[in-house]
């Protein structure tokens, strides 16, 4: 009876154990790779992912939607947008573009200049790639947002702040 209630424990504890490492495996990861900042020429280069992974059927960023990543830079670097889009199914196309209520239903001006991918309305195909600088010359709550109509709208955003206090840029999941 004993040995019976043991072995029923153990696979009580094995299933946890199996359940959290699926929840864990299903949460996005940051990989520190996608930062690369030059604290002297104060440069921040963040490699911005259309489509990585099947999250949110590929309507994501670096895995992430609606917000979840944040990208911090501070006031008066300048930023270099490399994004790449490795959905194997949709085009996509990203733009900085100010905080909104709600995502916009497709292109807008960019809240900086040139601070967008060509393509922002049909987006860039699969295993398409492109890159984008501006100067991060206004503090202040932003979006990183695919244009491709319904795209953004689905979630496809994430967050750029620009900070008038941080002392170098980070990439973090948002709290
Ligand atoms: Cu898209």
């Amino acid at each position: 009876m004993r040995e019976i209630a043991q072995a029923t424990l153990l696979l009580s504890v094995l299933a946890l154990a199996g359940g959290a490492a699926v929840a864990q495996s299903a949460a996005p990861k940051i990989d520190p790779a996608w930062l690369t900042v030059d604290s002297a020429a104060r440069v921040a280069r963040f490699a911005l992912i259309g489509g990585h992974g099947t999250a949110n059927s590929g309507l994501n960023f670096n895995g992430f939607k609606s917000g979840g990543l944040t990208l911090t830079v501070p006031k008066g670097w300048t930023v270099v947008i490399h994004f790449i889009n490795r959905d194997p199914n949709l085009p996509h196309s990203a733009a900085v573009i100010p905080e909104a209520t709600s995502p916009p239903l497709g292109p807008v001006p960019p809240a900086f200049p040139r601070a967008a991918t060509k393509s922002q309305e049909t987006g860039l195909p699969s295993e398409g790639q492109d890159e984008f600088r501006f100067a991060a010359s206004r503090a202040g709550a932003y979006w990183m947002f695919c244009a491709v109509p319904g795209h953004g709208a689905a979630g496809m955003w994430i967050r750029l702040k620009v900070s008038d206090s941080a002392a170098r840029p980070e990439l973090t999941p948002t709290s």
